[in-house]
């Protein structure tokens, strides 16, 4: 049987969490008021019972707010070591952190502060023994001109970055909107990963687009993606890494998924279990799989089978891989 410590200490990658949403209320608090900032809350108790929400954009209101309290590179460091740490109790081995610039480089923090304060705790994080990249998002509903300024400055941290993705309003925010981007950042040999959210309508045609134009190596939820078995197909040839996140889709899409993530697993794709954004679903990576284990009546190997894919699916070296296969 499938126990919190069986999910707990099993090794495992995370490859979908966004740095903003591991900010807590207690560490949303703590910043404030060290940089004498008024959240509109007396209290962390009357913090929290703003974090209410059941679909994408509530979530997103919520989630752009808090982020006001992170103004240094020392906020950013704080913010990824309490994260990194969570995540070395989760036995988190490797792990792949989103980043969204442009929700502090809008509020007038610099892209520098940014990339400078998460990945000095990567390096830090080394001696916690976990390997830990960033990926840098583009908020899609933001203009295409607002990621190619984006991309024109990770291209200037080159070294630190590992990958791109797309996050943030899906709805009316194709793939196809960041083409050019897209194919610039792959081109300077970045690896490339895109949000597709189970409730958005056009999902199947997103999905597409990021399969057979864009040619992504990982789509970020993407399970609606059993309603095309052609699509299943390309996606398990090329070995397309999906990643899902139970607790995220309770809250935002009332389902979570593990109907779609059991096919998927029979159909050969690299499915795997990730967190999203744990502080505000209720879970780090291993309360993740526990659920789903819970609700489905996952057995022990088909846990174990998706913590293999989440290293399969990874952008780590092959070689280094082996060593966690
Ligand atoms: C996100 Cl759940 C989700 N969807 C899209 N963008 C996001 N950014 C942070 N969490
Ligand atoms: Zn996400």
């Amino acid at each position: 049987k499938v126990t919190p410590e069986f999910t707990r200490n099993l090794p495992k990658a995370e490859l979908h969490v966004h740095i903003e949403g591991t900010l807590t209320p207690e560490l949303r608090f703590k910043l404030a008021k060290r940089n004498g900032i008024d959240t509109g809350y007396s209290s962390i108790d009357e913090m929290k019972k703003m974090y209410n929400y059941n679909s994408l954009s509530s979530f997103l209101d919520v989630y752009y707010a808090a982020m006001d309290v992170l103004q240094t590179e020392q906020d950013f460091y704080d913010l990824a070591m309490a994260y990194l740490h969570r995540a070395v109790k989760n036995n988190v081995r490797h792990v792949e952190i989103f980043f969204d610039p442009q929700a502090h480089t809008t509020r007038g923090i610099k892209f520098s502060t940014v990339i400078n304060g998460l990945y000095r705790a990567t390096v830090d994080a080394r001696a916690l023994n976990i390997d830990a990249r960033l990926i840098m998002c583009f908020l899609r509903d933001l203009p295409r001109d607002s990621a190619q300024q984006t991309l024109n400055e990770a291209l200037k941290y080159k070294d630190k970055i590992i990958g791109i993705g797309l996050d943030s309003d899906e709805h009316n925010n194709p793939p196809m909107k960041f083409y050019n981007q897209f194919t610039t950042a792959s081109a300077n040999g970045f690896h490339l990963t895109a949000h597709a959210d189970p409730d958005q309508k056009d999902s199947i045609e997103h999905i597409r687009q990021l399969l057979e134009i864009i040619c992504v190596d990982r789509v970020d939820h993407g399970t609606n993606i059993v309603e095309d078995p052609d699509l299943v197909e390309l996606a398990a040839k090329r070995k397309i890494g999906f990643t899902s996140c139970p607790l995220s889709n309770t809250f935002l899409n009332a389902d979570m998924k593990g109907k779609e993530v059991l096919e998927l697993l029979n159909k050969g794709v690299k499915i795997s279990i990730h967190s999203d954004d744990p502080a505000y679903f209720g879970g780090y990576i291993a309360d993740n799989y526990y659920a789903i284990a819970q609700k489905y009546n996952l057995t022990k190997e088909q846990i174990v089978t998706l913590a293999c894919n989440s290293f399969e699916a990874s952008w780590i070296s092959e070689e280094q891989k082996a060593l966690y296969l």
